[in-house]
């Protein structure tokens, strides 16, 4: 039965013990929530006030009205846009924080270090801050503090990143009132709209939705990505190893879980500590072994090759081998059974944010000031806790793969010799048909890993050079779609590319406020063509996603005219005009709309007839390359 839930093997041989050690996970708790409520599946419950809960019968049998009047459409519009807020609201949070650890970094003496002071200069220059012949912590302290303004905004137009953007994509938001003022202020108003008796008007909401998430992909997320490289370096390429395979018998092991780099770096500092490790050799252990789990894995794995446990649905298997000695999470994404579970073992939980408490963890916050001693307290403690560990539970599934990662928009540039052009001159001619972002979580509504991983063969069979982040990037490196030698089920064209640029044809950039990085690298393809973003060969899809991050993700991708699949049902069916728009009309007004597809053939089929299509308006092909599955589709 297991391995209907997973298409990763050591995910479904890790179920087969949490259930012989009597365990619950994700899994168990979805099979309880079953059947789930259909009011909230269709997105028509609203709870936004304390006449209600309401809810509207789909069958419109029963009430077609909430007790203020709000209807199915006024309502489904108002939830997504909490949503969006919220998602928005969770990545540009993040980008505040790196943005505060930078001001720490330019204090005397502090733990952290500016490691990419040519991208410090560089990205100064772009924000209009003097940096030639300026001492870096200057530049740093003048660059924090005009970032520090984004949030608090208020007129339109004042992001410094929005200059990467072509005009004709600026001339569209400006024309639709979508240019983002300040980040807070997006998220606050958003939250403002969806108060009673505010807006009610499903267009407007979704539209303010669209602006709220373009000030989470143009400002906070690529805040948080551009701030994160300068501080602890701009990944390159290099090779890691991925699955929960990573952990180690013999050594001590420590799980960072969760999206923030400003801890996990300094584990990964503190763990290479001579004293710390003589004391895990004194303990019997033969060293100290780090590993990611989700995003703050995905930071580490791509500036210093740190392997990776595994994905979201795997964060509580990882505790079931009986070998983590402290699992330490930060923020998003981290289950709050956690606590419970590692009592069931030895592990240690350890919460490590102001923002994130979780029952039965062990808090130690984060103390920037002091960021290393932090580090190295957490690291001794999980040290320690070596002793303790139970053998008779521990297992270690054998898979681990290795990955090639590292692939920042400046490690692509320089694999490709130095720019974009010749990317850009493969897709002019045919070699690669268009590139397809895909991103994003896991879901136990659907078999874990298995739609991320069947969309993408398909994609890079048919030529599309994929980009990923997040947990699809982990699924990929685990299923080995990150090797060089992946090129092998590519197409002939791509798999041609790939063997002359040593480059794999799914290419890891990063977590998921990374997707920063995919914006800029389509903003400046369509700079180059002097076209918009939404005239490019470019689709994206998120297969398994969950969160609401991902729902802010999905309005900025759309916001910014790239067609995007949905591959788990948003709650929006209960609203045909909400449901209208984003899948069709909005099209009309941004070059892009969204599509919900469940089976992954499908979505890839979608994703390449865009992508064939948009080759056609753009380069004056006269016939589309035919999907080299759609026939079996028929
Ligand atoms: Fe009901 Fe309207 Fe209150 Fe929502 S805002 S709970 S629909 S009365
Ligand atoms: S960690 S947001 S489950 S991708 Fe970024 Fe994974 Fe989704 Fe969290």
């Amino acid at each position: 039965m297991h391995h209907l839930k997973s298409s990763c093997n050591a995910t479904v041989v890790m179920l087969e013990k949490a259930e012989k050690d009597n365990v619950q996970t994700v899994w168990d708790r979805y099979q309880q929530q079953l059947p789930q409520c259909n009011y909230g599946l269709l997105g028509i419950c609203c709870r936004n006030c304390n006449m209600g809960p309401c809810r509207i019968d789909p069958f419109g049998e029963g009430p077609q009205k909430g007790i203020c009047g709000a209807n199915a459409d006024i309502i489904v519009a108002r939830n997504l846009l909490i949503n969006v807020a919220t998602g928005a609201a969770a990545h540009s949070d993040h980008g505040r924080d790196i943005i505060q650890t930078f001001q720490i970094a330019t204090a005397e003496n502090s733990d952290y270090k500016i490691r990419d002071e040519n991208k410090l200069r560089s990205l100064a220059q772009e924000c209009g801050i003097p940096a030639e012949g300026l001492p870096i912590k200057k530049v740093a302290s003048d660059l924090a503090s005009m970032l520090f303004h984004d949030f608090g905004r208020q007129t339109p137009g004042g992001f410094p990143f929005l200059k990467r953007l072509p005009h004709q994509r600026l001339e569209i938001w400006e024309k639709l009132s979508l240019t983002p003022r300040g980040i807070d202020r997006e998220i606050v108003e958003s939250i403002h709209r969806t108060h009673i008796g505010v807006d009610n008007d499903p267009a407007s909401l979704l539209l303010q939705g669209i602006r709220t998430a373009l000030a989470d992909g143009w400002a906070g997320s690529m805040i948080a990505t551009e701030i994160s490289d300068i501080l602890f370096g701009t990944p390159m390429p290099k090779k890691a190893m991925a699955n929960l395979g990573v952990l180690k018998e013999e050594m001590v092991n420590i799980i960072v879980h969760g999206h923030e780099p400003v801890l996990s770096e300094m584990i990964v500092e503190a763990a290479n500590d001579k004293k710390l490790i003589k004391l895990a050799l004194s303990k019997g252990a033969k060293g100290i072994n780090v590993c990611g789990m989700c995003c703050t894995g995905n930071e580490i794995l791509m500036r210093h090759g740190v392997s990776i446990a595994g994905n979201f649905l795997q964060q509580e298997l990882a505790i079931i081998t009986g070998v983590v000695e402290a699992m330490v999470v930060d923020v998003q994404c981290i289950f709050p059974s956690l606590g419970n579970l590692a009592k069931c073992y030895h592990t240690k939980f350890i919460s490590t944010s102001a923002k994130a408490h979780f029952p039965q963890a062990i808090h130690i916050e984060l103390d920037e000031e002091h960021a290393y001693q932090t580090a190295c307290y957490i690291v001794e403690s999980a040290v320690n806790n070596f002793t303790n560990r139970k053998k008779s539970a521990v297992f270690i599934p054998p898979e681990a793969m290795e990955a090639n990662v590292g692939f920042s928009v400046e490690a692509i540039a320089s694999a490709l010799g130095g720019s974009f052009d010749p990317l850009i001159e493969v897709i002019k001619a045919g070699q690669i048909r268009g590139i397809a972002a895909v991103v994003g979580c896991n879901n136990p509504k659907v078999k874990h890993d298995y739609s991320h991983i069947q969309l993408i063969k398909k994609l890079i069979k048919n030529d599309v050079l994929v980009v990923t982040t997040g947990c699809n990037a982990i699924a990929c490196a685990k299923a080995g779609l990150l090797s060089v030698g992946a090129a092998d089920i590519a197409g002939q064209g791509l798999k041609t590319v790939c063997n002359q640029t040593g480059i794999p044809p799914v290419l890891h950039m990063g977590s998921c406020v990374d997707i920063s990085r995919i914006l800029s690298v389509a903003a400046a393809m369509a700079r180059a063509l002097d076209c918009d973003i939404s005239d490019l060969p470019l689709a994206a899809a998120a297969p398994e996603w969950m969160s609401q991050k991902a729902v802010s993700i999905a309005a900025y991708v759309l916001g910014s005219g790239i067609f995007t699949v949905l591959g788990t049902i948003p709650p929006v069916l209960g609203s045909k005009e909400v449901t209208t728009l984003l899948c069709n009309k909005i099209e009309e007004l941004l070059g892009a709309k969204l599509a919900v597809e469940v089976d992954p053939d499908i979505s890839a089929s979608l994703m390449i007839s865009h992508i064939e299509n948009k080759r056609i308006a753009l380069l004056g092909e006269t016939v589309a390359k035919e999907d080299s599955e759609c026939m079996s589709l028929s």
